[in-house]
């Protein structure tokens, strides 16, 4: 039994998120979180929304709402979407809480204090109608290489080039649209990266042995080319305000913290959320989690979930955050990185419209049939790619027919030709004891790769199981056995009931919704186990004859050719087709 940290990289506040986001971050750690705790361990899973920064501003303004209104609304609205896909967080808290706002300003005197914070003078755009100091990205103007006339202060959404804003032909504010504009000095806090760039090092070298290598090698090539000093305040009106009490004149001027600062911080914050959520008489304790007592780090194993353009700020500058505070903050363990889920080879586009947004995926399929099959093609070595010809073959191959058919061929049969309760029939033979090996052995490859966060083979492992009981099923054949030997045929049953209860409880992690619908199916008493053991499997005797049962509805709708075109049609298709 162990203790298990689990945090999945913080959805930004700005927009609903496609299914390419949630294959990589949140919904890779809820199934890992479930598998640990239907082990038997403790687990504290840990997500939120990030609310600060430039975008959420303009995505406030586009609202025509202000940001804290526009910030709220939209934590409701995806907080609605992941209860719909039954991610089990313990807390989904807000980077915008004052349990963060405190903590981060904790960290930033601490870093001070200890020498890795500095007051330097840089030189940026000053708005004179907007009174304020303007972010590289509230600037816009002609782009110098491609003459594209919205160009961003910070890079050309035209030609995808990085910009300074003095490159800008005619800059002018994004907020009033004021050319009167010039560049005025001002003092901004930075991160003393390179002072900690030894020890930042020490520790992945000490850490990341075991992190897969998508992670450690963006890690590793992050150290090489560097760790620069880092600007870490913004001129905006909403994030962590610098503290006045530290930093006086910087404070006055309403600086706030840059959002990649306060972002990781929240993870913390948001456990301190979830602590003081606590009801009467609960005791959470989110300093357990984060902060050793006795100057180590905290006895839990600590596992991060992202996509790889997070990995930097994960593996380099979060802990080089928590490395100069010289405090024990409990830091990540073990990194698991996601590269990218494509559409059709391409990329997921808001803007044209392409792809599958997690709001329409719901409204159109139940989340077990999303869930399943984006950890079945997880990208975890590689790149993947979303086709709805390729998800609709999974759905109905996998889940329709291997798993679903199943369950109910055999609950339909047995109930017609024994009743309603799990029929006794002969003593298991040869057949039942090979199928208790074979399950007994991909149980154990199963639980190989969960442990090793391996989700694509494990999930590769799970159908491996559905399979055998196809298989089993096949080579049975009860309805024609029973005519035969209704013993046999009832052998063969009950064998198969027992089956569909155990892959009730393995499936859990993947499909939810589906797994409790299987167990619901058999009125077992005092039926709570959270997972089997090899001995279990083996044996295949959990569900006892004379256990009533009923048929659940159908667990899996097969997708038709016109549902098919349907669906391609909404959300377009094949570009090439
Ligand atoms: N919000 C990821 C993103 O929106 C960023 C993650 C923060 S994790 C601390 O791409
Ligand atoms: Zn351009």
């Amino acid at each position: 039994m162990a203790r298990h940290l689990i945090t999945s990289a913080l959805p930004y506040i700005n927009g609903i998120k496609h299914l390419g986001n949630m294959v990589g971050s949140m919904l890779p750690a809820d199934v890992y979180a479930r598998y640990l705790r239907d082990r038997g361990h403790e687990v504290l899973y840990i997500c939120a929304t990030d609310e600060h920064g430039t975008p959420a501003e303009l995505a406030a303004k586009e609202a025509g709402l202000p940001v804290d209104i526009f910030c709220a609304q939209a934590h409701d609205a995806q907080k609605a979407i992941y209860d719909g896909f039954e991610l089990s967080f313990d807390h989904f808290g807000r980077s915008s809480s004052a349990q963060n706002r405190d903590i981060t300003q904790r960290f930033a005197r601490t870093l001070n204090e200890n020498g890795f914070i500095e007051e330097r003078a840089v030189r940026q755009v000053y708005s004179l109608d907007d009174e304020r100091f303007l972010p590289d990205r509230y600037i816009i103007g002609t782009c110098p290489h491609c003459g594209y006339d919205k160009a961003r202060g910070d890079q050309c959404e035209n030609c995808t080039r990085v910009l300074d804003p003095t490159d800008l032909i005619e800059p002018r504010s994004a907020i009033s649209g004021s050319s009167r504009l010039e560049v005025r000095e001002t003092k901004h806090l930075f991160l003393l990266q390179s002072k900690l760039a030894g020890e930042v090092e020490a520790w992945i070298d000490a850490s990341s042995g075991d992190w897969p290598n998508l992670a450690s090698s963006i890690a590793r090539k992050w150290l090489t080319e560097g760790l620069q000093d880092r600007s870490i305040t913004r001129d905006l009106e909403w994030g962590v305000p610098v503290p006045a009490d530290t930093w006086p004149e910087l404070a006055a001027e309403g600086k706030v913290f840059y959002v990649w600062f306060d972002a990781p911080i929240e993870y913390i914050g948001s456990t301190k959320e979830w602590s003081d959520a606590a009801a009467e008489g609960e005791s959470r304790d989110w300093r357990s989690w984060w902060y050793a007592a006795d100057g180590g780090e905290a006895p839990v194993r600590y596992t991060q979930f992202m996509a790889k353009d997070n990995v930097p700020f994960h593996t380099v500058m979060f802990p080089a955050t928590q490395l100069g505070t010289r405090e024990p903050w409990k830091k990540v363990d073990y990194v698991k990185a996601f590269n990218w889920l494509n559409y059709y080879g391409g990329k997921f586009s808001t803007s044209q419209r392409r792809g599958i947004f997690t709001d329409a995926a719901l409204e159109i399929l139940p989340a077990d049939y999303w869930r399943y099959f984006l950890m079945a093609n997880a990208p975890e070595s590689d790149d993947t790619s979303f086709t709805w010809e390729l998800f609709t073959s999974s759905v109905n191959k996998d889940l329709a027919d291997t798993l679903g058919n199943f369950v109910n061929r055999v609950l339909s049969f047995s109930r017609k030709r024994f009743g309603d309760a799990v029929p006794e029939g002969g003593t298991p033979g040869a057949a039942e004891a090979k199928l208790g090996e074979q399950i007994a052995t991909l149980l154990g490859e199963y639980e190989g790769h969960m442990e090793t966060l391996q989700f694509r083979k494990a999930a590769q492992a799970l159908r491996a199981l559905w399979s055998a009981g196809n298989s089993y099923l096949e080579e049975k054949a009860p309805w024609m056995e029973i005519k035969t030997s209704p013993e046999g045929a009832a052998l063969t049953l009950r064998t198969a009931m027992n089956l569909i209860h155990l892959y009730a409880v393995i499936s859990e992690p993947f499909i939810p919704a589906s797994a409790r619908a299987m167990r619901a199916a058999f009125a077992l008493p005092g039926d709570d186990a959270p997972w089997v053991d090899a001995e279990q499997a083996r044996a295949l005797t959990t569900v006892p004859a004379g256990t009533a049962f009923t048929v659940p509805p159908v667990l899996f709708a097969k997708i038709t050719d016109d549902d098919l075109a349907a669906y391609t049609e909404r959300f377009g298709g094949d570009p090439d087709a």
